[in-house]
């Protein structure tokens, strides 16, 4: 029998029809669309041109200690596309993980919309999610203050449509021409390229003093929201105002929401620090991990439909990015759910060449006039240009839609189509006038005929003037704990401010926000609260601006708290993914090991033993337990959970590992559940642990200490731990 070896390489054809298809294909005819992946498993190999290789360790020399020679066409081909190896990162959210998925409705939304796959609720949408970072480098920590992009392509069968959004439903600016301004000020600064990723430096909270309208955005970029525990735990927003037209023609305003199914959760800033180190890849891990092992992400897709009628009802301006819609007001409808299922095969060829645009939209979903959405509308396919290099974008794998694409664009760098024929316009004789356009009643995209009578002008809304209501709103909703985050976030960006006069530039804005608030900063500032400025701030107008653009007017939102708006109303019914740790040594006892570690496991947990050292440990009853992590390698920051097993010997090495004491204070410090078996306590007496507090849970009974342990787990945090702050760790 002829070996595979001897077997002719496949065509890319073939090969892709054998290989995981980049989504899922649904039948032959996408399947033959779709992107060709490569699995060098069992094959030759070869150079790029499928010349088969000889010698992949040695370039051609004139001699065994002689030159290389330049005839050497493979080490050349070779090298030169490792040359060749990177392309420009994005300009902002540089830094992502991608996943795929499918979406599915949950029940018809064609009283809204004619989009077809929020129609029919058969149809499995496959997806493809991006998570991002904001400002720092492709190779950043994941766990900076920041902002988090949250784009979904959802690759329909009327074309692909992209929901590019964050995990906040609203901006710090208004109109895209203050996009590159803010861009600039929050990356790191021109003449040293410092801080990375982070925020916390003159340049950004310059600009930030000076633009009252970004106050609501941060209020929640200081708050928790900035640090997710997992990218799996952040809800999504489209942020704009969008529009939804249903079949008669009727439109309505849509704002997008995804809802995470394992609630929404955060860590603390100290602990997001110290994950920076430990482990800078923690958001980007846990995706890939949770996916891997089966506990797939979900979230639920929802809607706040408003009316056209309603467009003038509400105290902001619905095409105001700065402004969200309370829940209140106008309740999320939640339409379907989008399950990641699948990691990627390749992080360049996916997760980097990725393109999204919030113009690529179905019949059914359109824009609204929000300025900064327009603005978005040029930038995404220009970026694309010179990031990927081309206008063939559109043709990279992870790029293409899942239904032909036919029109007379041609050639270009990269072109992968091979166009048949003569014909490349319209209208033509020739061809029959193919590829033919497309009436609306069969699917054709038609703009909504948007009324617009207006004069040319470079100006705002007065109506987009109301820049502090809704940020007192959001603060005013915090839980205590959440509001102290937020007072000890601003207090440590403006401490990092070298710049006197923006510090209190910035103390001026927040005392428009929240009295408390500003007080609390000044404190922490150890500067005195300036008069609250009434906007244009005296000097903060650029000598070139327009005194208009600058004012604020001072507007009250009559709903005085939005439970939507806090974390710490969030689900708490689940410890589904959630790591624990269990600190063990020889010696650990059988049952008091084992019975918490299954009730966990049971419960879809991920328990790791910690020892000593790595290797095994050998339990009281003689049994050789596999050891996950050594007190050198593991970090109490990467767990949500501690747990200590009884045991004499186990107990008294654990006491004495100053790795492990250190590792439960610094768990108790950010607030997380801890438990210890009864006969563990030495170790508890070890530590700065307050017994008596929430989240502690000490027990003889293995059944009752798991039942507490599980509920202590599954909220998240005892915040209210934090005030005493007993921990000098
Ligand atoms: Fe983006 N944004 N953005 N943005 N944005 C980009 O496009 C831009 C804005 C968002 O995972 C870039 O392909 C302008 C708001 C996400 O690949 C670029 C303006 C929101 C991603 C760009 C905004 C976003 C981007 C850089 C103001 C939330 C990552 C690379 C008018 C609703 C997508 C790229 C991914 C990426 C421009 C404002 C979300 C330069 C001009 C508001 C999630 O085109």
């Amino acid at each position: 029998m002829m070996s595979k070896k001897n077997t002719p390489p496949k065509t890319g054809t073939e090969a892709a029809i054998d290989k995981k298809l980049v989504p899922q294909p649904e039948n032959d005819k996408t399947e033959k669309l779709m992107p060709h992946t490569a699995d060098a498993t069992d094959e030759l190999m070869t150079t790029n041109h499928g010349l088969k290789i000889n010698d992949d360790q040695n370039s051609l020399k004139a001699g065994e200690r002689g030159a290389t020679l330049l005839e050497d066409f493979i080490l050349r081909e070779k090298i030169t596309h490792f040359d060749h190896e990177r392309i420009p990162e994005r300009i902002v959210h540089a830094r992502g993980s991608g996943a795929h998925g499918i979406f599915k409705l949950y029940n018809s939304q064609s009283a809204v919309t004619k989009a077809h796959f929020l129609n029919d609720t058969e149809i499995e949408t496959p997806v493809f999610v991006r998570f991002s970072t904001v400002a720092g480098s492709r190779g950043s920590s994941d766990l900076a203050r920041d902002v988090r992009g949250f784009a979904v392509k959802f690759y329909t069968q009327e074309g692909n449509f992209d929901l590019v959004g964050n995990n906040m439903p609203v901006f710090f600016i208004q109109d895209a021409m203050k996009f590159p301004d803010l861009i600039h000020a929050v990356k790191p600064e021109p003449d040293n390229e410092m801080p990375q990723a982070a925020s916390a430096h003159d340049t950004f909270w310059d600009f930030i003093s000076l633009m009252p309208e970004s106050a609501h955005m941060v209020m929640w970029a200081m708050s928790d929201r900035a640090l997710p525990r997992s990218l799996r735990m952040m809800e999504g927003f489209g942020v704009h105002t969008f529009r939804l037209i249903n079949e008669a023609g009727v439109a309505c305003f849509v704002k997008f929401h995804w809802k995470p199914l394992l609630g929404v959760h955060s860590v603390a800033w100290d602990e997001a620090q110290n994950i920076s180190g430990k482990d800078p890849d923690f958001h980007r891990r846990d995706l890939w991990d949770a996916i891997e092992s089966g506990a797939f992400p979900e979230w639920e897709l929802g809607v706040q439909i408003v009316p056209e009628a309603d467009e003038f009802k509400f105290e902001f301006d619905l095409l105001d990015p700065t402004k969200l819609i309370p829940e209140e007001l106008v309740p999320v409808q939640r339409i379907g759910k989008m399950t990641l299922n699948r990691n990627p095969d390749n992080f360049f060829a996916e997760t980097e060449q990725v393109a999204f645009h919030v113009g690529h939209v179905v019949p059914g979903i359109d824009f609204s006039n929000d300025p900064l959405l327009q603005g978005r509308l040029f930038s995404y396919t220009d970026t694309q240009l010179i990031r990927l290099g081309g206008p063939n974008f559109h043709e990279i794998p992870i790029n293409r839609p899942v239904v032909p694409v036919h029109n007379n664009q041609r050639d270009g760098h990269m072109r992968q189509t091979i166009n048949k024929g003569k014909v490349s316009y319209n209208p033509n004789s020739l061809s029959n006038n193919d590829p033919m356009q497309v009436k609306a009643v069969d699917g054709g995209f038609t703009s909504y005929a948007e009324r617009i009578d207006a004069k040319k002008i470079r100006a705002r809304s007065k109506s987009f003037f109301d820049h502090f209501s809704q940020a007192t709103l959001f603060f005013n909703s915090q839980s205590e704990p959440e509001q102290n985050h937020i007072i000890d976030a601003l207090t440590f960006e403006l401490g990092k401010v070298k710049t006197l006069a923006i510090r209190e530039r910035m103390l001026g804005i927040l005392t428009q926000i929240n009295a408390t608030l500003a007080t609390k900063v000044a404190y922490g500032l150890g500067i005195e609260l300036p008069n609250a400025p009434a906007f244009p701030v005296n000097g903060s107008v650029p000598a070139d601006g327009k005194q208009e653009d600058y004012q604020s007017l001072s507007v009250k939102s009559t709903l005085k708290k939005s439970s939507a708006l806090s974390m710490a109303n969030t689900i708490k019914d689940t410890i589904k993914s959630r790591k624990i740790a269990i600190l063990a040594a020889d010696g650990v006892n059988d049952a008091s090991l084992n019975a918490v570690k299954l009730a966990l496991e049971e419960v879809g947990a991920i328990t790791e033993i910690i020892a000593p050292r790595l290797g095994t440990i050998t339990t009281e009853g003689k049994t050789k337990v596999a050891v996950d992590q050594s007190f050198l390698t593991a970090a109490s920051v990467l767990f949500d959970a501690v747990y200590v097993p009884a045991g004499n010997a186990s107990v008294k090495a654990i006491q004495a590992e100053a790795n492990a004491i250190h590792f439960l204070n610094e768990a108790y410090k950010h607030c997380k559940a801890i438990a210890a078996d009864d006969d563990a306590s030495l170790v508890i007496s070890a530590t700065y642990i307050d017994e008596t507090e929430a989240g502690i849970v000490i027990d003889k009974d293995a059944k009752k200490l798991t039942e507490k342990f599980i509920k202590a787990i599954s909220n998240h945090r005892f915040w209210e731990r934090e005030k005493p702050r007993k921990v000098p760790a």
